[in-house]
């Protein structure tokens, strides 16, 4: 029996933990107590793991669907060798724009599969690159690149020293923050409040973290209209921070004259905020001594996500706080991110537009929400063939009914998944990946995002289970059979011209050995008198370096890629956007009410309903709605309901709580499946995003994202 440390790739906190390995299997999994930022925490989901890790239904070995349908399973030499043979005769005749590629939030856990995937798509010379990032985050880059010219330049909010946190549409008690990498943020949230600081917490539904902290009622989908209000107060009344604007901005005028008809009492009906509780919270946001707009997920699914992400900074900048402890600061980290995105190219916004909907691309991908018609419109660039890794569409992505049609019109589809997954089966192939405790990892995306600056690597735990196969491993071996070169990475592409295939492994090291904490292959030494950073110093510190107790401040000038080195606060673009907010149309007669998601601190999207220890206490699936609506609609508690959309209709349990605003009904995503995974089939449930609309026309027109926030729905017993 051996205890090894390694760090929980499930969501954003990154915890510290402890698996026992008896005979090669993972046995048990506890929080790694010695981890110096999650000192001891992690949740059920981090533990539950061990579930998936043994889990029965876990697809072993590569699956080929038989002419009957049915799976049956073969060897990775014939299955790579078909899907090679497969896809390399669709790029004859259609060239390879004719294959692509969705990968899921598991990826971006991953250091090494979304730089193989990315560098496969390269090689391929496909733009149909998709990700879960419409569903979740590709607004907030787009704001980024607005800005700060800089996509994947993401400020966080310096929790540790803050007063005042203004929170909307994140409820990190329960999903544990995103977009911030902080194991101990209820820690780090209620120390705000004991020093005297408030967090106020924005949100349609009274959720875990509004009601530990102050709860600010709003309308789903009205936090563009209310940020405006907060900066038409801010202006009105002079209270922005003029030095700062002066030091660091563009455009202030500019955004003083588009915020100038959001004045509070106009928009009360929209966000849902009386204009008293608005004027004020725009006093205090301008006058304390730091403080912090934050979003996240409930901001990014509406009609406006990448206003509302522009307008989150704005209203930091203009109020002085960008940038400066107690504010929204830029991580810095042993190599950075929006570096490394920069110099290999990947760090687009906007480069190219998709061939449905004319959406930009994204860090080069484009919206899910075009991918059914991607499919089904025929034409040079159509969609024939796609691999799916890591990410479950048919229920993660708007419209989901069209797409589940869709899929069926493929010349082949792939899944690398640990499961046959709703999408899976549907699929030619479905692949075997390994867990995050089968693969070694290093924390590449979220470098930035820790709110003390941290770096870690861990080895696998154990050998893969079965025949699973890590992610750049499968896409490697299928780009040699394809005779294609695999590198869209600067250093890979070199090595590749060179005629070596590098490890990701090797690419790492590489970064860190030369990055500005690197030990400069021996350099520093000689130079300094101290060691720096490399792989090998990573692997003798199994819980990770604490680099500083905070980022560093002052460094916004060098970092923002516009030209002039400001923030541009009213890009053509986002003048635009303020112009279709003030002109939006009211919704369609007859749907009274408005969806909003939600998650469950048991659930993981759509992939952790099969571990019985998650699923236990008889768990359902049930839409939350308030008791006046449930009144009025005839709905009664724990009964089922029909919730109707203009574009689909679900059937689930109601569960009736004041939690919930008046006119707002919340269902998580993620239930409904019907996969190769038992429990969670019987989990019941269903596709909440059969209600959300298919058309790409529907899409938030900066970022290509879904609307999955603010349906307008009706409700009735079922
Ligand atoms: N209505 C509504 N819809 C939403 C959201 C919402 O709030 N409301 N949220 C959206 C958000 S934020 C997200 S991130 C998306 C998620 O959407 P997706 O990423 O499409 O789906 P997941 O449910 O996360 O599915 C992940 C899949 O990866 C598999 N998996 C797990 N680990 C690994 C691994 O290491 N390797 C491989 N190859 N596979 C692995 C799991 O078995 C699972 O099948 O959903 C979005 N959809
Ligand atoms: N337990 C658990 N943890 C998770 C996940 C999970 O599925 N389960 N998923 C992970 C993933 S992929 C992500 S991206 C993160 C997301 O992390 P968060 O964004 O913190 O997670 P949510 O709980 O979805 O919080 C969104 C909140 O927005 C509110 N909301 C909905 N519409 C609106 C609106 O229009 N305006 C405002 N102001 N609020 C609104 C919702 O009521 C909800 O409370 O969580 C991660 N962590
Ligand atoms: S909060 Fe839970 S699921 Fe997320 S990283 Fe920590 S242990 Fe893993
Ligand atoms: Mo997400």
């Amino acid at each position: 029996m051996a205890s090894v440390t390694t760090y929980c790739r499930i969501c954003e906190p990154l915890c510290g933990l402890e698996a026992t390995v008896e005979d090669g299997r993972v046995v048990r999994i506890r929080p790694d107590r010695e981890h110096p930022l999650s000192k001891g925490f992690a949740c059920p989901k981090g533990i539950a793991m061990t579930e998936v890790q043994n889990d029965p239904d876990r697809v072993l070995h590569p699956l080929r669907r038989r002419p009957d349908g049915e799976f049956e399973r073969v060897g990775w030499d014939e299955a790579l060798g078909d899907i090679a043979a497969r896809l390399n005769a669709l790029r004859k005749e259609h060239g390879g724009s004719s294959i692509g590629w969705y990968f899921g939030n598991p990826a971006t856990f991953s250091y090494s599969h979304p730089l193989w995937l990315n560098g496969f798509m390269a090689a391929l010379k496909s733009p149909h690159l998709y990700s879960a990032g419409s569903q979740d985050v590709n607004n907030r880059f787009a704001a980024s690149a607005l800005l700060y010219g800089a996509p994947v330049l993401v400020p966080i909010p310096d929790l540790k020293r803050t007063d005042l946190l203004l929170m909307l549409g994140a409820n990190p008690l329960v999903s544990h923050g995103s977009l911030i990498t902080a194991p101990r943020i209820r820690e780090d949230l209620s120390a705000i409040v004991v020093r005297g600081g408030r967090v106020v917490v924005a949100d349609p539904r009274r959720t875990e973290t509004a009601r530990a902290y102050e709860h600010l009622p709003v309308r789903p989908d009205g936090d563009a209209a209310l940020l405006l209000s907060l900066l038409n107060v801010i202006f009105e009344e002079g209270l922005e921070d003029r030095a700062a604007c002066a030091r660091q901005a563009s455009g202030v005028q500019e955004l003083r004259a588009l915020a100038e008809g959001f004045a509070p009492e106009d928009v009360e009906a929209r966000s849902g905020v009386p204009a008293p509780a608005a004027r004020e919270l725009a006093r205090d946001l301008a006058r304390a001594e730091r403080a912090v707009v934050y979003g996240r997920t409930g901001t990014c699914l509406g009609r406006h996500g990448t206003l509302t992400a522009f307008l989150i900074d704005a209203v930091t900048q203009v109020t002085g706080n960008l940038d400066r402890p107690g504010g929204a600061v830029f991580g810095a980290a042993p190599f950075r991110l929006d570096e490394v995105l920069r110099l290999s190219g990947l760090a687009s916004y906007a480069r190219t537009r998709s061939r449905v909907g004319g959406y930009p691309d994204i860090l080069g991908t484009f919206p899910a929400g075009v991918m059914a018609e991607e499919i089904t419109t025929p034409g040079p660039g159509r969609l024939r063939a796609l691999l799916v890794s890591g990410g479950n569409p048919v229920l993660s992505v708007p419209g989901s009914a069209a797409l589940d049609k869709a899929l069926d019109e493929l010349d082949l589809l792939v899944t690398i998944d640990l499961y046959v997954t709703d999408t899976g089966r549907k699929a030619d192939y479905v692949l075997p990946a390994t867990t995050f405790l089968e693969r070694e990892d290093f924390p590449l995306p979220f470098l930035q995002n820790h709110l003390t600056p941290y770096v870690t690597w861990t080895e696998p735990v154990v050998a893969p289970r079965g025949e699973a196969r890590q992610e750049w491993e499968i896409i490697e071996a299928l780009a040699r059979r394809m005779g294609l070169g695999v590198g869209a990475f600067g250093p890979q592409r070199l090595a590749h011209r060179l005629g070596v295939r590098p490890s990701p492994r090797s690419l790492v090291d590489g970064l860190l050995r030369t990055g500005p904490a690197g030990d400069w292959y021996g350099l520093r030494r000689i130079l300094t008198g101290r060691g720096g950073l490399s792989l090998k110093r990573l692997r003798k510190e199994p819980h990770g370096i604490v680099l500083a107790d905070h980022h560093r401040t002052g460094t916004l000038r060098r970092r923002i890629l516009h030209k002039d080195k400001r923030v541009h606060l009213a890009p053509p673009e986002i003048a635009a956007e303020v112009r279709r907010l003030a002109a939006e149309p009211e919704p369609p007669d007859g749907f009274p009410l408005r969806l909003i998601g939600l998650r469950e601190m048991r659930s993981h999207n759509s992939w952790m309903h099969n571990a019985p220890a998650l699923m236990r206490g008889g768990r359902v699936h049930a839409a939350r709605i308030n008791p006046q609506d449930a009144a009025a609609h005839g709905i009664k508690d724990g009964e089922p309901c029909r919730i109707t959309s203009p574009h689909g209709s679900v059937e689930l349990a109601a569960l009736v709580t004041d939690e919930m605003t008046e006119g707002t009904v919340a269902v998580p995503h993620g239930w409904g499946h019907r996969g190769g995974w038992r429990t969670a089939n019987a989990a019941g449930g269903a596709n909440v995003n059969l209600l959300a609309s298919p058309d790409p026309a529907d899409l938030e027109r900066l970022a290509g994202m879904a609307w999955l926030n603010g349906v307008p729905i009706r409700i009735e017993p079922a």
